[in-house]
């Protein structure tokens, strides 16, 4: 029915992701703040939020969920953010890469690279798009190791051959995540590294770098997304700084829908 409000033809549903990722606590507080108290945040995965994105978008039916930038659904589908006039989503972020302490000294040359490497938008995409082409992550990631050896160089700059040293990245499935983190550890296993990728929720990935579990992740989404597991654990791990900048989080809606801001949910 053209004539419902977008509550009723969506049935006052938010498709979102893992409760444990920082978009879901940021959601929570939107529908707080602009009193959306008839709305339900639905919990799910990265992957369900994509496939029920993917199958309302052919059928050209509506759909609102939790989305984020570098994504590849952008390329996939017509997409746009409802406006946040409140700003509840918050400003432009950064992805950090996060050591536990005492990585520089046990593991001096990954710790190097995590620490030098940073890429633009435009390359984790095309790694993000390869995957969901239908590529093996590892493959996907190799590939583009191969064909971006200048980029990659500025990242090993300085960094020793090891021989079999264990190294293990902790990250969370979610593709913008899938993509860094295959990267990095191609990256550390031609450097000689014995590399282990651990998939985690985002609570036990701050937590398992702050007890010395994990060595480190590359998934801070920062400050805002991942503020409270930064603050829990302050102290307990090193901030090697930003490897992506200019990400962004958000409710998400085909072009088609005729919605422009989190403020028409009310009606
Ligand atoms: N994300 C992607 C994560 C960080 C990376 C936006 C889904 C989150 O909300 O915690």
């Amino acid at each position: 029915d053209e004539n419902a409000t977008i509550g009723d033809q969506v049935d006052h549903k938010i498709i979102g992701i893992d409760p444990g990722a920082g978009i879901m606590k940021a959601t929570n507080n939107v529908l707080d703040e602009y009193e959306l108290d008839d709305w339900t945040l639905v919990e799910g995965s990265g992957a369900a939020m994509t496939a029920s994105l993917k199958k309302a978008y052919n059928r050209e039916e509506p759909i609102i969920v939790t989305g984020w930038s570098p994504h590849w659904k952008f390329s996939e589908f017509d997409l746009k953010y409802l406006e946040d006039p409140k700003g509840t989503f918050g400003d432009k972020e950064n992805i950090h890469s996060i050591a536990r302490n005492g990585l520089e000294e046990d593991h001096p040359s990954a710790h190097k690279v995590l620490e030098q490497f940073n890429w633009p938008e435009s390359a984790m995409n095309e790694v993000m798009v390869k995957i969901t082409d239908g590529e093996d992550p590892e493959q996907a990631a190799s590939e583009w190791v191969e064909a971006n050896q200048d980029m990659v160089s500025e990242w090993t700059d300085g960094a020793k051959e090891v021989d079999g040293d264990k190294i293990t990245l902790g990250y969370v499935a979610w593709d913008t995540e899938i993509a860094s983190t295959n990267v990095v550890a191609t990256v550390l296993t031609d450097l000689g590294y014995d590399v282990t990728l651990s998939q985690v929720e985002a609570g036990p990935m701050w937590a398992g770098v702050a007890e010395g579990s994990l060595d480190a992740h590359i998934a801070g989404w920062l400050p805002l997304t991942h503020a409270d597991y930064y603050e829990k654990f302050e102290g307990q791990f090193e901030d090697l700084g930003s490897n992506l900048e200019g990400t962004k989080i958000g409710l998400v809606v085909p072009e088609y829908m005729d919605v422009k801001s989190i403020e028409d949910l009310k009606e």
